[in-house]
């Protein structure tokens, strides 16, 4: 009987058990034990000697690493939902499959940009930080005072599933009235939030403003030194989509310079390097890259993942095709 070889499958990082478990059931695996990102020569030898690719947001796939020839890949299948990481035009000229794994995550990182609100509103960091460094002296009426969420007014930049579901969270959950930038308008959401006639204009009457664009050539550093300035000066900010849209030098010295009154950031310009005024700039709560970071979600989104590579290796259209 003919032994049918299965399709090679490399994994650029350790992903959860389940997925790399589903992943082994249907492809000759090649795993990442050590967990460390492969730089620009290892991702080209995956891509020369593997018919498909499990990655994720920390492999930098340029024109450059697409390009290794011989290349046996076929697909890319992204652990994520954003992919500005993957050169998409080279993968379609050197016909490569991108696919990405929409919708499992919308509800953590939703979850987690209210968590940011909270947290930089209420001063929640610095407090605890206080606390631990056992200098609290008992409640004091005036002591450590911060901003109710409830009630505020909301701008959301970028207005897809993501900052749809921060909408209904904020405007269910807090009470809070929710105005949108995007360039289109957003589909239906039975009236939740009312679009902002620019950007400028939801700057400037936002309590909150929250980041949920996708990272493009357009949306490079949206958030520059003269919007930041267009805030309320007891706005903050809260980005959970990417750190390139946020100027973060820029954001950093609003911040030391009391422009704004604090931001929640989960993402940064040059993960997993920090600003140094960023890390120094008050009322700042900064995250690890935490926004589907829960086992329910990264399960979810490996099997996506999975499932995507799966099909199209098999000659099906994969679900979530991107490119
Ligand atoms: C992480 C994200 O990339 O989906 C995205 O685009 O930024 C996050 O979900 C992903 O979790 C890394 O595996």
């Amino acid at each position: 009987m003919a032994v049918v070889s299965r399709p090679r499958v490399a994994l650029t990082q350790r992903y959860t058990p389940a997925t790399e478990a589903r992943a082994r059931e249907l492809f000759e695996v090649t795993d990442n034990p050590g967990d460390t990102p492969y730089d620009a020569d290892g991702l080209r030898m995956l891509l020369a000697t593997h018919d498909g690719v499990l990655c994720t947001v920390t492999d930098r796939l340029t024109r450059e690493v697409l390009a290794v020839t011989p290349r046996r890949a076929r697909v890319l299948a992204n652990c994520g939902v954003g992919v500005n990481h993957i050169d998409r035009e080279a993968a379609r000229e050197f016909g490569l499959i991108v696919t990405n794994t929409p919708d499992v995550l919308t509800d953590d990182t939703a979850d987690l940009a209210i968590a940011l609100m909270l947290m930089t509103m209420r001063r929640l960091g610095e407090a605890e930080r206080l606390l631990r460094s056992g200098t609290w002296t008992g409640l004091r009426p005036t002591f450590h005072l911060g901003q109710r969420l409830t009630g505020k007014r909301l701008g959301i930049i970028g207005y897809g599933r993501i900052g749809r579901a921060v909408a209904q969270r904020a405007h269910h959950g807090f009470g809070m009235s929710v105005q949108y930038w995007s360039p289109r308008a957003g589909a239906d959401d039975g009236g939740l939030a009312e679009r902002a006639t620019s950007v400028e204009a939801l700057l400037g009457s936002s309590d909150v403003v929250s980041l949920h664009c996708p990272a493009t050539p357009d949306t490079r550093h949206l958030l520059h030194a003269d919007r930041i300035a267009r805030m309320v000066p007891w706005g903050v900010l809260i980005n959970t989509a990417r750190g390139d849209v946020v100027d973060e030098g820029a954001l950093a010295e609003a911040l030391h310079a009391g422009v704004i009154a604090g931001a929640g950031l989960d993402v940064y310009e040059r993960e997993p390097a920090l600003h140094p005024r960023l890390v120094t700039a008050p009322n700042t709560v900064l995250l690890p890259h935490l926004g589907s970071a829960t086992t329910e979600t990264r399960d979810a989104m490996g099997l996506k993942a999975v499932e995507n590579l799966r099909a199209a290796l098999s000659g099906e259209a994969p679900p979530d095709r991107v490119a």
